[in-house]
């Protein structure tokens, strides 16, 4: 068996992973700062362990010299969607970076057709280019795309297939099956009421937002007005935040905005 020297064959692919994670998660806060709905709920990243691909390349009977090609996953990127329909969203996103930093090799849909396990996910393998002491790397990453559910399924399926050595007893099996079912069935029940549960999404967004700009500028005037007012200040701010009125917080908020104002021109006169 060739010796390889793991730490630093893992490390561009660490890298790849890094700089992916981090463009997701941009992706994520430009959406919610544009108080948009972000088909990204959240990103993660793995650089698979050694003994997982020593494993998989034995599984699946990949010589340690042909790991490279062999195993597609040594770099992993998961994004995980809310709802189904954000998943395409995420792959119109990824096919939108071809030939700008990555370049798509191929597309697994297991959402549309699920595993015989019951497993759904969106698999994308891509290349993505770093750049390294010794000049320009493509490195092989697979990106998965699945809602919270099909997430929580396949992360208790993963530990099941460990525990049993990759082999789930036939009646679990038939169980687990059964769970995967369920689990797309609530999706397709969230989709139903998708639009309602993004507009509160929205408004929540909106109202902490507003908090938080109402809060700093009481801070602020502090230091321009008695402590008595300021005192009035945030009863009023918490009787307005209770009653759950958008406009409200918007008018109070507005009203800070000309105490403001017409304190910092006083203390310049
Ligand atoms: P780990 O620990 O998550 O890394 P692909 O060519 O990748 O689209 P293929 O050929 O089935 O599909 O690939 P593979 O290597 O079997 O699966 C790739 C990864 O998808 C797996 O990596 C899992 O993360 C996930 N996956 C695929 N099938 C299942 C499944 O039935 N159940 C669960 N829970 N996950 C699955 P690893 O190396 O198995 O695991």
């Amino acid at each position: 068996m060739p010796s390889i020297n793991w730490h630093e064959f893992l490390m561009p692919y660490a890298q790849a992973v890094d700089e992916l994670c981090g463009k997701f998660k941009s992706l994520d806060k430009e959406y919610r700062f544009k108080t948009l709905h972000s088909p990204i709920e959240h990103v993660q990243g793995r650089v698979k362990r050694v003994g997982s691909i020593l494993e998989k390349a034995r599984r699946k009977r990949v010589p340690v010299n042909k790991i490279v090609e062999g195993i597609r996953d040594i770099a992993g990127i998961r994004i995980i969607c809310q709802f189904v329909e954000d998943i395409g969203a995420v792959v119109q996103i990824v096919r939108r970076h071809e030939g700008f930093d990555l370049r798509v090799l191929d597309e697994q849909d297991y959402i549309t057709n699920a595993k015989p396990s019951g497993y759904r996910c969106y698999h994308i393998h891509v290349e993505y280019p770093i750049f390294t002491m010794d000049g320009m790397k493509k490195i092989p990453v697979e990106i998965q795309i699945r809602t919270m559910s099909m997430d929580f399924w396949a992360t208790i399926e993963h530990s099941l297939k460990y525990k049993y050595n990759g082999k789930i007893p036939e009646a679990l099996r038939g169980r687990l099956i059964h769970t995967a079912e369920a689990a797309f069935q609530l999706d397709k029940e969230m989709s139903t009421i998708r639009d309602e549960i993004i507009e509160t999404q929205k408004v929540i967004r909106v109202k902490n937002d507003l908090a938080d700009q109402i809060l700093k500028k009481i801070q602020d005037l502090h230091s321009m007005v008695k402590t008595e007012s300021i005192n009035e200040l945030n009863k009023e701010f918490y009787g307005i935040y209770n009653e759950n009125d958008v406009a409200k917080l918007n008018a109070f908020n507005y009203k800070l905005d000309t105490m403001m104002r017409l304190y910092s021109t006083e203390s310049f006169e």
